[in-house]
């Protein structure tokens, strides 16, 4: 029979349902890769829950309060997703709001500081539900904050999104070169869309009668900030970057003018803020080499341009543990989690477990690679566990990211193949997007988690294992050439792309005993209790007060 043929696909809810193994039929399981292909239920979940979490953290004092940073200070914040999204739907307009730790970090700050967002109006609605410049008050009846969109059409989104963002910027910064693709007008666009939200910006700047600052996130704005600080010369800037910066070999690999002028873009901040000190490092050599009229001051990390002087620094992102405890704590998820292990560690079987967006960035062929060697070369390691992958599609747009899904999918299929047996499925693949609370069982249910990045900025999966662990049983195996590897203490690090030492890290960690495991896991919760995403918030507002209050002090000398 043919391995294609083999694709068991249940939904999410039958994954934690005693059922499935009806569904699954074992003879399948030998010849087939069991895909649960969960339903869309991800921005319902997330939609409802910003109410709750809001509530929670309320109640119980758990934010920290970062308002008194801003004062009077109007809070600009600029990303290239927006917060809510409008959507036409069969019983009229929704309101949607898109997964990510960032939204759920900043949306409450919004709420409380009643600033603007600044966002690509990607909702099929938004246009609705906007004024004339793109501006509608939320979230939908509490009417807290301005979300201001900005209009992009196919071409715009098409350049500007999939051309200069994703198949230049992400793959260089990334240093995965052979996905590098340069297109003029790719950079076109990305300068076009890039003015646009500095306009949009200026805009909002100029409505409020006090001071503003502006905080962009991301590689989609490298020129925004210049673009912006023509325009409002004294509105404080500053911009997190959250995927690695790459050394200036690689970012020369953009042609002669264009990587000066993402340097000289990004020079238009205040404060320029990085994930880990590597990067920030790699951005300070290269405006070293390739901007001649600036002046790098490596020890304080400072660059003299223009008659202005920007900060540099390094601000780790995290997660909102709480919320992952939380969600980790629940009685649903207890009983998803005595379900999972029953299905899947059944005695002295294992569970691994790993999490992605179906990125090459993320190393899955090569874990794929890692864990059929060792299933290869180490029989008696066979039945010791199951692996279940969670692996959203993302980016479908773009090619490269299509035939990894295919590839990943058939490799599956063939490790299932070559080694499942009637009582055994080596690898279960949920290929869709599954809501946080059943993520959180997941990530608590598991003995072993593998992150395996070829780069990443941080890599907040890490993170969320951890704060889910509750049972402290856990084994974090991390890519070295992630962000937190270099914050996380307790991991098996390892290389993704050295086969043997990965192979031997997951025999480590599936041998490393329960004290060892404890102690590793304990330590890395402490840590991540001290360097939660408020903290993150907390230290890079406390660090624009700071350079704002010098600035303001230097301004009256003069
Ligand atoms: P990402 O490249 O998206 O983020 P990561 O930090 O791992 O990478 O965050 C992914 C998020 O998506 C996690 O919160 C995870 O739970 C969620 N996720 C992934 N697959 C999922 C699935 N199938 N179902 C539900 N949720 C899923 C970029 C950078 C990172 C940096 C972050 C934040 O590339 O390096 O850590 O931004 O700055």
């Amino acid at each position: 029979m043919r391995v294609g043929a083999r694709v068991t696909m249940v939904s999410d809810t039958q994954l934690d349902d005693d059922r499935t193994s009806a569904v699954i039929d074992p003879t399948e399981k030998k010849c087939g890769v069991n895909v649960f292909r969960a339903p869309r239920i991800a921005n319902r979940a997330i939609a409802a829950y910003p109410h709750r979490a809001w509530l929670l953290l309320a109640l119980t004092g758990l934010m920290v309060d970062i308002t008194h940073y801003l004062n009077d200070c109007k809070f600009i914040l600029v990303s290239n997703r927006e917060p809510y999204e409008h959507m036409r739907g069969p019983g009229g307009i929704e309101v949607k709001q898109p997964a990510g730790g960032l939204v759920t970090a900043l949306d409450p700050t919004m709420r409380r500081t009643h600033g603007t967002w600044v966002a690509w109006g990607s909702g099929t609605a938004d246009r609705d539900v906007s004024d004339e410049t793109g501006r509608v008050a939320v979230p939908p009846g509490e009417e807290c904050y301005t979300v201001r969109r900005v209009w992009l059409n196919d071409a715009d989104i098409n350049g500007y999104y999939h051309g200069f963002s994703n198949r230049a910027l992400w793959p260089l910064c990334h240093m995965l070169i052979q996905h590098f693709e340069f297109r003029t007008e790719y950079w076109e666009r990305y300068r076009t869309v890039n003015l646009r939200f500095a306009h949009a910006v200026a805009d909002e700047a100029e409505r409020c009668t006090g001071r503003a600052m502006a905080w962009i996130q991301d590689y989609h704005f490298a020129l925004a900030s210049e673009y912006l600080r023509a325009m409002r010369p004294s509105l404080f800037i500053h911009q997190f970057w959250h995927i690695p910066f790459p050394p200036a070999d690689i970012l020369r690999l953009l042609p002669a003018g264009i990587h000066e002028a993402v340097l000289r873009g990004m020079l238009g901040n205040d404060l320029v803020e990085f994930q880990i000190d590597r990067y920030a490092v790699n951005f300070l050599d290269c405006v070293d080499k390739f901007v001649a009229e600036a002046r790098v001051d490596h020890v304080h990390q400072t660059v003299s341009f223009r008659d202005r002087v920007i900060h540099v620094g390094a601000f780790p992102i995290s997660i909102d543990v709480d919320r992952f405890e939380w969600m980790a704590a629940s009685d649903d998820s207890r009983a998803r989690v005595a379900t999972l292990r029953g299905r899947y560690a059944k005695g002295t079987r294992q569970l691994g477990v790993c999490v992605d967006r179906i990125d090459y960035t993320k190393g899955i062929p090569e874990r794929i690679r890692a864990l059929e060697t060792m299933w290869s070369e180490s029989p008696e390691l066979r039945e010791r566990f199951t692996f279940i992958f969670v692996c959203t599609p993302s980016r479908t747009d773009l090619p490269a990211y299509n035939a990894l899904e295919r590839d990943v999918t058939q490799s599956v299929m063939a490790i299932n193949e070559k080694f499942g047996t009637p009582e055994w499925t080596p690898i279960v693949l949920i290929n869709e997007n599954v809501d946080s609370d059943l993520l959180a069982a997941v990530y608590r249910s598991a003995d072993l988690c593998i992150v395996s990045s070829l780069q990443d900025g941080m890599n907040l999966v890490a993170k969320e294992f951890v704060a889910c662990q509750l049972d402290e049983r856990g084994v974090l195996i991390l890519s070295r050439f992630t962000g937190s590897a270099e914050e996380i203490d307790g991991a098996l690090l390892m290389n993704p792309f050295n086969v043997d030492g990965f192979v031997a890290a997951i025999r480590t960690g599936l041998e490393m005993s329960p004290e060892e495991r404890r102690r590793r896991m304990h330590r890395m919760r402490r840590q991540l209790h001290n360097s939660t995403i408020f903290d993150w918030l907390d230290s890079i507002l406390a660090r624009s007060t700071e350079i704002m209050g010098a600035q303001h002090q230097l301004h009256a000398v003069v």
